[in-house]
């Protein structure tokens, strides 16, 4: 077999893969914590957790223990026969969460579309709704993945664009807008208002304190559901458990994906009280592989792991020191510092022709890891196992990093 090297790799996926992706020319070969390694054994710190999927680090040794045990003794049985795991997972899940069912998924668009279709059906059989005329509120530059109907709700023209025609019911608003959501919501055939408790693919966009408890209020007024799609911001990445948690609302539908399983496995969510997840019957909706037992043993390890490393406390923490630190670099290209916990984003201004991408370029030579969106934005999001010295050393190589464009 030829001898793999970082060109190759690349060849190879441009070769034979579909260019549907744009990474940065850096090949990962090994992770182990907040740290990958590439073919060549470059060390570097990876400030995007697989986009908050790897939250409690990479190859968390008791979610990999927990994978490999299930995979030794069943993988998969398909739901048309119980297995020793679903239950087991299925009473976890629910008491970590509190809600009184879940219904699980693989990826985050999946929950998304489960949670689409959840609402609609309890909207035609509670809410009296007329059939086929339920409307979901959703707002502008959201991003809840890649089907037909989750890109539907998209305003993002790349995400769109030469994909019609589209799923209809839905009405768009500006995110953070109360108003316009007040104004959406006085169609008597709204049946929900699905967002994000911040918008990431947006930039990391955290919306006004308050927002999301008087949307939440302003949806209860009118017995429209409050969909949270926490794929990205749950499980402690934004300082608590979910990012809604620090307006203290309890979503009526509550999605998740990616850390559910600590970036080991495809493993999403749908969480919600009997009154509205029971209005989907047997038959009605499922998944080949959604609630396998491996994806069961794995999403109950890594719930574990946040919960025994404290990751939620250290993500507040370590997100304080995070964005202080970053204030105080001195250059003209930090327009501005945002986010909550370990989910967080600079602003830059693009100086000499030098942009965004050129930061992220110099960055991965420096040994650190993040990805540009909508050209000038850069996330920073590190695996929340990440301690307060490296996360000092990381900063470092991002000030030096910054600082080479002046
Ligand atoms: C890609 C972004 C992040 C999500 C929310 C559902 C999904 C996602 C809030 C769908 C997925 C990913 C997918 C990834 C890029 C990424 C992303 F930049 F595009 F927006 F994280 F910030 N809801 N987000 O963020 O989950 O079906 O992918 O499991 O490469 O498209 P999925």
């Amino acid at each position: 077999m030829e001898k793999m090297t970082s060109q190759l790799a690349i060849e190879l996926e441009d070769k034979y893969g579909a260019h549907n992706y744009h990474p940065l020319p850096v090949v990962l070969a090994k992770g182990e914590g907040a740290k990958v390694w590439d073919v060549e054994g470059k060390e570097y710190f990876d400030f995007l957790s697989a986009y908050s999927a790897v939250n409690q680090g990479h190859c968390h040794p008791k979610i990999i223990n927990a994978l490999i045990e299930q995979a030794k003794t069943l993988t998969l049985t398909s739901r048309a026969f119980y297995n020793d795991s679903l239950g087991v997972y299925e009473k976890f899940a629910t008491a970590y969460f509190g809600y009184d069912k879940i219904l699980p998924m693989n990826t985050g668009a999946e929950g998304d579309e489960t949670a689409l279709k959840l609402c609609r059906k309890w909207a035609y059989t509670k809410k009296g709704i007329a059939e086929n005329e339920a409307k979901i509120i959703v707002c502008e530059n959201n991003f809840h993945g890649r089907t037909i109907t989750v890109i539907s709700m998209s305003t993002d023209p790349d995400s769109r664009g030469g994909f019609g025609p589209f799923t209809p019911g839905f009405i768009t608003i500006p995110y953070n807008d109360l108003d316009a959501l007040a104004h959406a919501l006085e169609d008597k055939n709204v049946a929900g208002f699905l967002v994000e408790p911040i918008q990431g693919e947006a930039g990391v966009f955290v919306p006004d304190e308050g927002y999301l408890s008087k949307a939440y209020d302003l949806c209860k007024a009118k017995n429209v559901l409050f969909i949270a799609d926490e794929v990205q911001t749950g499980i402690a990445r934004t300082g608590k458990l979910l990012a809604c948690d620090h307006e203290n609302v309890r979503p009526d539908i509550l999605i998740l994906g990616k850390a559910l399983s600590g970036g080991v496995y495809p493993v999403s969510a749908v969480l919600a009280d009997n009154d509205i997840m029971l209005c989907i019957k047997p038959g009605e909706h499922g998944s080949t592989f959604g609630g396998n037992p491996v994806a069961a043993r794995v999403a109950m390890a890594a719930l574990d792991v946040i919960t025994e490393e404290k990751l939620a406390e250290k993500a507040e923490q370590l997100g304080q020191v995070f964005r202080s630190e970053i204030r105080k670099i001195k250059s003209d290209m930090i327009e501005l510092v945002r986010g909550k916990g370990l989910l967080n984003a600079i602003v830059i201004k693009p100086k000499n022709g030098k942009t965004a991408w050129d930061v992220c370029v110099k960055m991965a030579e420096n040994g650190l890891l993040a990805k540009p969106t909508h050209g000038h934005i850069i996330r920073f999001a590190p695996p929340l196992v990440i301690t307060e010295a490296q996360l000092h050393d990381a900063i470092k190589l991002i000030e030096k990093s910054i600082l080479a464009f002046d």
